[in-house]
């Protein structure tokens, strides 16, 4: 059997729904892409994108000893439940399970080592999912796993869909390259118009400083003040973009059972649980091995607060009034502030104006005031930042 073949086949075997095999050469076009993204501040906060950029784009100073890549996919889709009403936040789809990073990296050296055993020598191999620089999408769309959509995800071919993981497999196994998938959106842009944030800057661009997904994972700093609104029920990323896309309306559900719901934080994530929990290492046993340990206590209970802020359920103005006054960072407790300033109802006014009072920290106290009694936020109002909890806002 030919070796790219028994290849795809193991990968097919181990639950890839496709794998497909990505040239090495140099990605030009690419780079000059991603350089201006980056210069255009389109990166938002994420540095180790702006580290190296060179790396992402040339493979083989990537890993010399590869002479290919594997390309992979598999659906993490699982069909959220009803909505369980306004004290929980939704998690978007791919982060509902276990951490893909660990998942795919040992499903993809058990793919190693099922080829080696077949082909009877060692191979030299690594395997990678999301982690160091590596500009995924790009191997992904010259080597044919899919195409690149208007909403920047990639999409598989045969109703596949964007509801997938990328993951590779770099490998000293010569294989012949595939060649690029010709999808297209055509006209449709519907992933822009859906956008609650304008993110999607023009088809196929997305300015991370607006999207909710880099907001609620990424984003070390308060949440700005003016998109707070719009985030809706989101606690942790957004999946907007890919419900309404035509190839994403029957797509195939994960039969892995680390990305089912079960194995992780779920759908939907109870907000008041949430602000109950006090330290990081609370914190972190609860969020073991899911992506939402990524933002920290801090970051998911800041999220949190702007979900209760946006969906207001009854019998939380006390709640949010105490956790502000116990809380020991500016940041959260002006989301809180923040929180509370969203309910029509006097005894929320009157808390708000309780913790304007005794707030020590001036930026959080500028934030606080530019909204109360349903003000508009002051200009330029961005929330607090993390080094600097004392500073300019
Ligand atoms: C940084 C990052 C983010 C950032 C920025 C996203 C972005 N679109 O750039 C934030 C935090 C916002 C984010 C959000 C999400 N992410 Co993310 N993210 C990444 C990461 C680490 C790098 C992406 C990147 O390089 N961006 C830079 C820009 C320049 O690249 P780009 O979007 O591809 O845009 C250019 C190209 O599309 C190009 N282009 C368009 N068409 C064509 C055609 C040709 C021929 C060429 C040459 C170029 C080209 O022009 C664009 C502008 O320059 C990758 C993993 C990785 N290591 O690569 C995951 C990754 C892209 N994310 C992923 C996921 C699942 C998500 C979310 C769905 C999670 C969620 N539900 O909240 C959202 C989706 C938001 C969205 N609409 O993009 C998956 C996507 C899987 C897929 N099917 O494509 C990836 C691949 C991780 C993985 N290993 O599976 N993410
Ligand atoms: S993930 Fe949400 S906020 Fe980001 S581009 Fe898509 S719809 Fe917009
Ligand atoms: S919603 Fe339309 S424009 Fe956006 S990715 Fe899907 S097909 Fe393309």
């Amino acid at each position: 059997m030919d070796v790219k073949d028994l290849v795809v086949g193991i990968a097919g075997s181990l639950g890839f729904q496709r794998a497909v095999v990505g040239s090495l050469a140099p990605m030009e076009e690419e780079r000059r892409q991603f350089e201006d993204w980056l210069s255009r501040g389109y990166a938002a906060g994420m540095e180790y994108l702006r580290r190296n950029p060179h790396f992402r784009t040339s493979p083989q100073l990537l890993y010399p000893g590869a002479r290919s890549a594997i390309v992979v996919s598999t659906s993490y889709y699982t069909e959220p439940p009803a909505d369980p009403g306004p004290r929980f936040g939704r998690v978007a789809r791919y982060a509902v399970g276990l951490d893909y990073h660990a998942v795919l990296r040992a499903r993809l050296r058990e793919l190693k080592a099922q080829v080696e055993e077949k082909l009877g020598r060692p191979l030299i191999g690594k395997a990678y999912t999301d982690d160091v620089a590596l500009f995924e999408q790009a191997y992904a769309r010259r080597s044919g796993l899919g195409f690149s959509g208007k909403n920047t995800m990639i999409i598989g071919p045969r109703l596949m869909g964007s509801y997938h993981f990328v993951a590779e497999l770099f490998t000293d196994l010569e294989l012949e390259p595939d060649v690029a998938y010709e999808g297209t959106c055509g006209k449709c842009f519907r992933c822009g118009d859906i956008c609650p944030t304008a993110a999607l800057v023009e088809p196929g661009s997305l300015d991370a400083r607006l999207c909710i997904s880099y907001l609620t994972i990424e984003n070390r700093e308060g949440i700005p003040v003016e998109l707070r609104a719009r985030i809706g029920d989101w606690l942790f990323g957004c999946d907007l973009c890919q419900e309404v896309c035509p190839y994403n309306q029957r797509p195939p559900v994960t039969s892995w059972p680390e990305f089912m719901p079960a194995a992780g934080a779920g759908h939907y994530v109870d907000l008041l649980g949430l602000l109950a929990i006090k330290s990081e290492e609370e914190f972190r046993q609860r969020f073991r091995h899911t992506p939402l340990r990524r933002p920290k206590r801090r970051g998911l209970i800041r999220n949190a607060l702007v979900v209760l802020g946006n969906r207001r359920p009854g019998g939380m103005v006390g709640e949010l009034a105490a956790f502000a006054g116990g809380e020991e960072d500016p940041m959260l407790r002006e989301h809180a502030a923040w929180a509370l300033a969203q309910y029509d109802d006097p005894a929320a006014r009157a808390q708000l104006k309780k913790l304007i009072s005794r707030e020590p920290d001036q930026a959080a106290r500028r934030l606080m005031e530019s909204y109360r009694d349903g003000g508009a936020p002051v200009a330029g109002a961005t929330g607090l930042v993390v080094e600097d909890p004392a500073g300019e806002p």
